[in-house]
């Protein structure tokens, strides 16, 4: 029985790549700022080690808009419907996540190659017989951690500092957005340090700021004042909510990649600890679906939303996680409610 624990340094995982030659690179389903960071990163380092396109990404799902130019030339495809992995990889690279259902389509995969599969990851929880080779950084803030270290190692660079430009920016964009641009209470000095040295190496942060939070489409907002415009108080207003059905959604003019994020905004309210965002992504009435995205207040009363996700079947951080539930918004709210009190109760 193996654990969710590192099993394998990052330089026995570097060596382990040395010789490989078709490398699948793959992260959670509609990758965050993360996930596109830490594994168009990998890849980046992986070919330059090389001098070879031995590596490229597989996304699944919605892959956010600024996806193209932050990637520029590095190689990655983004699957749709059932399309599959069109090659037979000698090694498999997971990160930014180690959970088979957030592996969704590429799930099995993975399963038929588990003795070629490598996990580096930062989350709390995950699956350990996803792969012999686990590197799970639980103290990063941002898988990109843990990824910096992989390619300084691959490019057998001293520091971070001496990153090539296009490898730094992407673990910036990565460490920058997991951590609310350096807002969220998994901010430690490490963070900060990196960030330094990622300047150093000639990251423009404010044009990836600029790329990544104010690059919206009119729709987004629409489908922003949508959400707001649902806003419910619970719990004598500790915990917010807002809900988006598919409708809402179609309305304002935007699609799945246009949602995210939403939860942040009930935040802003004094009295509210917890605010989640329940978002309808199966339209059959047969078989609903909804998504729920949870963020939480830092702080001495802080709700460890990631516990709150587990008991939904979901999981992520302590101040930011999520689930996806087999019900309408009316019955994922009735539950996502029942599971927040308890814990809302249980911090006083
Ligand atoms: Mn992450």
């Amino acid at each position: 029985m193996s654990a969710w624990e590192t099993n394998a340094s990052i330089k026995e995982i570097a060596d382990w790549l040395a010789d490989k030659q078709r490398i699948v690179v793959l992260t959670h389903s509609r990758p965050d700022g993360d996930a596109v960071g830490s594994s168009l990163a990998t890849v980046r380092s992986l070919n330059r080690a090389t001098k070879t396109r031995r590596a490229s990404v597989w996304y699944t799902g919605s892959t956010p808009w600024w996806l193209k130019e932050l990637a520029g030339d590095a190689p990655y495809h983004a699957l749709e419907g059932h399309d599959n992995i069109d090659i037979e990889p000698d090694a498999i690279v997971v990160v930014d996540t180690g959970s088979w259902k957030q592996l969704e389509g590429l799930a099995d995969f993975v399963r038929n190659r588990t003795a070629i599969t490598t996990v580096i990851d930062h989350h709390l929880n995950g699956d350990p017989d996803m792969a012999p080779r686990l590197h799970i950084s639980k103290e990063s803030a941002a898988a990109v951690q843990p990824v910096c270290q992989l390619a300084t190692e691959l490019l057998h660079l001293e520091c971070p500092r001496d990153l090539p430009t296009n490898i730094a920016e992407l673990i910036y964009a990565g460490l920058a957005t997991d951590t609310g641009w350096f807002r969220h209470a998994s901010v430690r000095p490490a963070v900060f340090r990196l960030a330094a040295d990622l300047l150093d190496a000639g990251v423009d942060h404010a044009a990836i700021y600029a790329l990544v939070e104010q690059h919206d489409r009119a729709s987004r907002l629409r489908a922003m004042a949508a959400a707001l415009a649902t806003l419910e108080l619970h719990d004598r207003d500790r915990i917010a909510t807002m809900e988006l059905t598919r409708e809402a959604i179609h309305a304002a003019g935007a699609g799945p990649a246009d949602t995210g994020g939403f939860s942040e905004l009930g935040l802003k309210i004094a009295s509210v600890r917890v605010s989640a965002t329940l978002t309808e992504v199966e339209t059959s009435k047969e078989d609903p679906a909804t998504k729920i995205s949870m963020r939480s207040k830092a702080g001495s009363n802080m709700v460890n939303v990631n516990l709150v996700a587990q008991a939904l079947g979901g999981g992520g951080h302590a101040n930011a996680a999520g689930a996806k539930l087999p019900y309408t918004i009316q019955e994922s709210k009735r539950r996502l409610l029942d599971a927040l009190e308890h814990a809302t109760k249980a911090t006083k």
